[in-house]
């Protein structure tokens, strides 16, 4: 099983699920440059990462396909939720909240370029995606009210919530107040999982 991550994209939620299965796992560091590539354009069309290739050749892409396949794949690993049908569907409310309607918002502050030519555009586009990512925050924080993990016990969901809490830090999206996820992230950090899949990721 191989993972295709760029250092610190949504990739890093799958390689820290990854590190949490304790199962034998490769990786790929793909290069900027090789996204668009003919090769890598093979594994993913996008041109994005995640992607995980089974031993066999078989290739899945999406984050949230990939999460909930680890979790199906290593059932040992309780990472599908609580084991119920509800924890399950809770533990995939939140990665949906994160991967399709969080995640998306980020793309205008990391790239204004790709939606709009003009410079001072595209900084008012960023500055205002960032001023409206601060809602979505409030919201995850408010989960995590009286819990450790966002859908109640731990689950994949957490590490992509730890990776989007690192951007936010990143890209200057005002956290404060929000304790919650300040604990969360603290947490996360002394977790030895995900120390191992930063190291690994030179973060
Ligand atoms: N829908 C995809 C989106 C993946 C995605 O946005 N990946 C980003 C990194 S977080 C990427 O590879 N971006 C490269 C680029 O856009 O050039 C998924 O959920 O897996």
């Amino acid at each position: 099983m191989k993972l295709y991550y760029l250092p610190g994209a949504c990739s890093l939620a799958d390689h820290i699920v990854l590190e949490w299965i304790g199962q034998p796992y490769e990786t790929y560091r793909v290069a900027r440059e090789e996204l668009g590539s003919p090769e890598y354009l093979r594994i993913n069309p996008s041109g994005a990462v995640p992607a995980l290739q089974e031993d066999d050749g078989w290739v899945l892409t999406e984050n949230a396909a990939i999460l909930n396949y680890l979790a199906d794949k290593f059932p040992e690993a309780k990472l599908g939720g609580d084991g119920s049908l509800r924890g399950r569907a809770e533990a995939n409310r939140w990665l949906a909240y994160i991967n399709s309607d969080l995640h998306p918002l980020y793309k205008p502050v990391f790239r204004p370029d790709r939606f709009i030519e003009d410079e001072a555009a595209q900084e008012t586009l960023r500055r205002n995606a960032v001023l409206r990512l601060r809602g979505y925050y409030e919201r995850l924080d408010a989960q995590l009210v009286g819990k450790d993990w966002l859908a109640g016990s731990r689950s994949f969901v957490d590490p992509y919530l730890f990776v989007v809490n690192r951007w936010a830090i990143a890209k200057g999206v005002d956290l404060d107040g929000l304790d919650q996820l300040t604990r969360f992230q603290q947490r996360m950090l002394e977790d030895v999982g995900v120390k191992a899949a930063m190291q690994q990721e030179s973060l």
